[in-house]
């Protein structure tokens, strides 16, 4: 197989012009051509590959998985290109000639480049191959439950519904199939990652993920696990509160550790419909699937955001397959910048409950900070959040709103006179969206794929690894044994196709009660705990003087500037103080924590 190169031609063509015009910085005007082109070329195939693995992530077929290798190739013929990478090492080690939009652009050329260095083209066309045949196995797989077909939602409606355990394990069980049918092309592409992104001098491949951050692996880790000795008192206390709880419910004895089954989530990461009081399932029953991703819209013009784009609404794939359907599309949400200009789309399977009502916030989020940060004044290789935290943030601090007791009732999912239990939807927030959710995503996500990709576990030992980190960081366990034939990381869709990942979303959910929190005092004057945004152009203002940005700054010095704070977890420990004392109350005389 041959692939295009750069056109050199064009490179030194316009080298010359520049020389010629005599600048008085001939380094920055060098760098100012050579961004010219490689914005344009790097704009030009990012479309053509979205196009082809929207295609193939929407519609599983043969010939869109050939498509899209072949589009995953032809960009990174473009984005990997050695001279575009000589070129941009070059440039940057002339840095302190340079304005600092500039070496945020040529720094950005080579995190993209690290991930498919035309270096050494055999491993990259290897390592697209992989990622097609991966996401072709976890998009069409199906899952079965007492020898029938069900689709996710349908497992996640039984998780969220049935009081059976010995029927709750079989869901459970069957939830985890898929894990032994992507085991072998995960080995393969770990190896894969790990090789584009040593090419380049990253580490691995966990190592060039964090470096979007400006850290280190150590740091990154170091710094999740801050996260978690901030938040563990609260944890240990709505850990038991939940063991409790749920030992009740089930007629069973109360255990060290929650049996995995026994929870709403398969992945144990959100603790969901513990709390009657503040269960809003019933709310949505009737409603439209167009209703919630319509309302979510709402929320953001309502803030004065510009409504989405109309090929938003004719492009996108929002809705759930029925059982049975011959077309797969992949079953988690996601939000795309096809061209990185106005070609934006969602892949949702929304039906109408709670959990798709947050999910359409969230990715709505993504919608909006793709059209704030779509302006000239942003290149498209900084078409990017201020890091990859703060994508997940937005939508996160938005479904965070929209979950409040007035703007529930301002958009009638609960009646005008209704009485909140403050407390029950406080304990609910924490339960279904963000405690048990930090030790999932710092502890148990973080860990195993740090061990994975930067501590070449052996494959032989990943599931049991996985499930010491969910034992110990989630005090959680699985209903029965689970040897080395199982892969139940590999159940997570991140885990095969946005790997070394998820800390960005513990990130989020950190920074999310920082913005909530500076957004009810600062802005709104109002309790964090009950405020309601909707139709705040003074909030929609301040959000987008950060979205706006993109990645033209560096992502610590907008928060400090914006907030007043460092990254910090302050703010949601503050959000559940009055929590911690009730559950304190509650737990009183109990055995807090699983050791
Ligand atoms: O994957 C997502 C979004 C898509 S970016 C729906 N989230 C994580 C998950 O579902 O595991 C949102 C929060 C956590
Ligand atoms: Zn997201």
């Amino acid at each position: 197989m041959r692939y295009p190169r750069l056109p050199i031609t064009a490179l030194a063509f316009l080298a010359v012009a520049a020389a010629a015009a005599a600048p008085a910085n001939p380094v920055q005007d060098r760098a100012d051509v050579f961004l010219k082109l490689a914005n344009a070329g790097y704009q030009a195939l990012y479309r053509v590959n979205s196009e082809a693995q929207w295609a193939a992530d929407t519609d599983v077929t043969a010939e869109h998985d050939a498509a899209a290798a072949v589009a995953g190739k032809a960009y990174a013929a473009f984005a990997g290109n050695p001279a575009l990478i000589s070129e941009a090492k070059d440039l940057l080690a002339q840095k302190e000639r340079l304005n600092d939009l500039t070496v945020r652009q040529l720094r950005q050329v080579l995190l993209n480049a690290a991930e498919g260095p035309m270096t050494n083209p055999t491993l990259v066309e290897a390592r697209v191959d992989a990622e097609t045949r991966q996401a072709s196995i976890l998009n069409s797989f199906v899952f079965k439950l007492h020898g029938k077909p069900v689709t996710a939602n349908q497992i996640d409606d039984a998780l969220t519904s049935s009081t059976d355990l010995a029927e709750r394990q079989a869901v459970w069980e069957a939830s985890k199939e898929s894990g032994k049918a992507l085991k072998p092309g995960l080995i393969k592409l770990r190896d894969l990652r790990n090789g584009v992104a040593q090419e380049l001098g990253h580490k691995d491949y966990f190592a060039l993920q964090v470096a979007a951050y400006g850290m280190t692996t150590q740091e990154m880790v170091a710094m999740q696990e801050d996260f978690m000795r901030e938040l563990r008192p609260l944890y240990l206390q709505l850990h038991t509160w939940a063991k409790y709880e749920l030992a009740r419910k089930y007629h069973q004895p109360v255990p060290n550790r929650i049996p995995a089954h026994w929870l709403n989530n398969r992945w144990s990461q959100l603790w969901t419909g513990m709390v009657p009081a503040a269960n809003l399932d019933d709310r949505f029953t009737g409603r439209s699937p167009e209703w919630i991703v319509r309302t979510a819209e709402r929320f953001y013009t309502g803030m004065g955001f510009e409504p989405l784009p109309p090929s938003f609404w004719t492009k996108s794939d929002l809705y759930a397959l029925p059982a049975g359907d011959p077309r797969h599309k992949n079953t988690h949400a996601s939000c795309w910048h096809i061209d990185l200009d106005r070609d934006i789309r969602s892949l949702q399977n929304i039906e109408p409950n709670e959990d798709w009502f947050h999910t359409a916030h969230h990715e709505l989020g993504h919608g909006h900070y793709f059209m704030s940060y779509t302006r000239p004044e942003v290149p498209p290789l900084l078409r990017i959040g201020a890091n990859p935290g703060f994508h997940e943030g937005i939508g996160e601090l938005i479904s965070l709103a929209s979950s409040q007791v007035p703007y529930l009732k301002s958009v009638g999912v609960l009646p005008a006179d209704f009485k909140a239990d403050t407390t029950a939807f406080l304990l609910n927030d924490a339960l279904g969206s963000s405690v048990p959710f930090i030790f999932w995503a710092s502890g148990t996500m973080t860990h195993w794929e740090a061990d994975v990709y930067a501590g070449g576990l052996p494959a032989d030992q990943w599931n049991a690894r996985w499930w010491k980190h969910v034992r110990d960081w989630q005090g959680v366990e699985p209903p029965t044994e689970r040897g080395e034939e199982w892969c139940d990381a590999a159940t997570k869709t991140h885990i095969n196709d946005n790997p070394c990942y998820y800390y960005s979303y513990a990130v989020a959910t950190v920074l999310k009660f920082q913005l909530h929190d500076y957004i009810a005092r600062h802005i709104l004057h109002q309790s964090p705990q009950s405020c309601n945004y909707a139709d705040s152009r003074e909030v929609g203002d301040w959000l987008r003087s950060i979205l706006d940005k993109g990645g033209t700054q560096d992502w610590r010095t907008l928060l400090k500037e914006k907030t007043g704070e460092d990254l910090s977890t302050r703010a949601m420990v503050e959000y559940f103080r009055p929590l911690s004392l009730w559950l304190e109350e509650q737990n009183r005389g109990r055995k807090i924590g699983w050791d």
